[in-house]
C-alpha cells in the first residue's frame, strides 16, 4: 500500500523543511512507500524554495503551488485531487504531528479500517502549548459534533487523519474553502457509512511562524458546514426509510 501525505502550508518556511524531512526518514526506516504532496499557497517566505530544494533530495516529494485565491480547504482538495496512493493522510507543515503517528495511523488502515483519526484527548494522547481560548473553544464544538451525530470520535475538528484512497472518492464533492475543511471530510465520510477508529496522538503548538486559524473567522463556516452534513445525514436516513 502508496500512502500518499497532503500537506498545505503557507508562509512555514522555518518549520517545514525539518518537518518533512522527519517524517520522511520515518516512513523509510519503516519500508512504507509513499508521496508527499507539499500545496504551498501563495508564500511570500521561503517557503517554496525549502521544498523545492528538498524534493532534489527526495524524489517522493511533490509541489503544488497554488493560485490565489488563498485557502485551507482549497490547498487540502487540490491536494487530494493529485493523490495516486491507497491510503491518504492529512498532515499539518508546522511541526505540530509527529512522524510516528503518521505510521501508527497507516498500519490501522492496513489493518482494514476506511478512516482512522488522530485525537488529542484520549488516555495516552499528549498536548502541547495550545492556546487556551481554542482549547475550550475546541472542547464545546466537539461535543457538540459527538452529540449530533452520536460518535466517540472526539477530536473531528483535527485535521490529522487518514483514509483509504475510495473514501476520499466518496466523499467528493468537497465545498469547503477554510479550515471547515477538516470537519467536513470525516463527518462525510461516516455519514456515507465508512468504518473508522480513533486513536491517540501527539501534538504540539508552532514554536515559530504564525498561526492562521482565527477563530472568530471560521466559527461560523464551522458551524454551517456540520450543520450541512447533519442535514446529508437526516436526508439519507429519511431515503433508507422510504425504501424499507
Ligand atoms: N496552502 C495553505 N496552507 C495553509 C493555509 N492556512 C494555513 N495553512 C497551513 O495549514 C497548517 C495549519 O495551520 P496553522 O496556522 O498551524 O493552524 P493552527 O495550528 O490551527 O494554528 C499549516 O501547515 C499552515 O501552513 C492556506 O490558506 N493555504
Ligand atoms: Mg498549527
Amino acid at each position: 500500500m502508496k500512502l500518499s501525505l497532503v500537506i498545505p502550508a503557507h508562509n512555514e518556511e522555518t518549520s517545514i523543511g525539518r518537518g518533512i524531512e522527519e517524517l520522511i526518514i520515518e516512513l523509510s526506516k519503516e519500508e512504507i512507500s509513499y508521496e508527499v504532496i507539499v500545496v504551498n499557497d501563495n508564500s511570500r517566505d521561503n517557503t517554496r524554495k525549502v521544498i523545492e530544494e528538498l524534493s532534489k533530495k527526495y524524489p517522493g516529494i511533490k509541489l503544488i503551488n497554488r493560485n490565489p485565491p488563498n485557502g485551507f480547504g482549497r490547498a487540502i482538495r487540490e491536494g487530494l485531487n493529485n493523490v495516486t496512493g491507497d491510503v491518504v493522510g492529512i498532515v499539518m507543515g508546522d511541526l505540530s504531528d509527529e512522524p510516528k503517528d503518521v505510521v501508527r495511523c497507516f498500519r490501522k488502515i492496513q489493518e482494514g479500517y476506511d478512516c482512522v483519526f488522530g485525537s488529542r484527548f484520549m488516555r495516552g494522547s499528549k498536548v502541547k502549548d495550545y492556546p487556551l481560548i481554542k482549547l475550550v473553544i475546541n472542547r464545546i464544538a466537539n461535543l457538540f459534533i459527538q452529540i449530533m451525530f452520536l460518535t466517540k470520535a472526539n477530536d473531528i475538528t483535527n485535521a490529522f487523519k487518514f483514509y483509504k484512497a475510495g473514501v476520499i472518492k466518496a466523499v467528493m464533492p468537497l465545498q469547503s474553502l477554510y479550515f471547515n475543511i477538516t470537519v467536513e471530510i470525516p463527518l462525510k465520510a461516516m455519514v456515507r457509512g465508512f468504518s473508522y477508529v480513533q486513536i491517540p496522538i501527539n501534538w504540539y503548538g508552532r514554536e515559530s511562524g504564525v498561526s492562521k486559524l482565527s477563530v472568530r473567522q471560521m466559527g461560523r463556516k464551522y458551524l454551517f458546514m456540520v450543520l450541512y452534513v447533519w442535514l446529508e445525514k437526516m436526508l439519507l436516513a429519511d431515503e433508507i426509510n422510504r425504501q424499507k
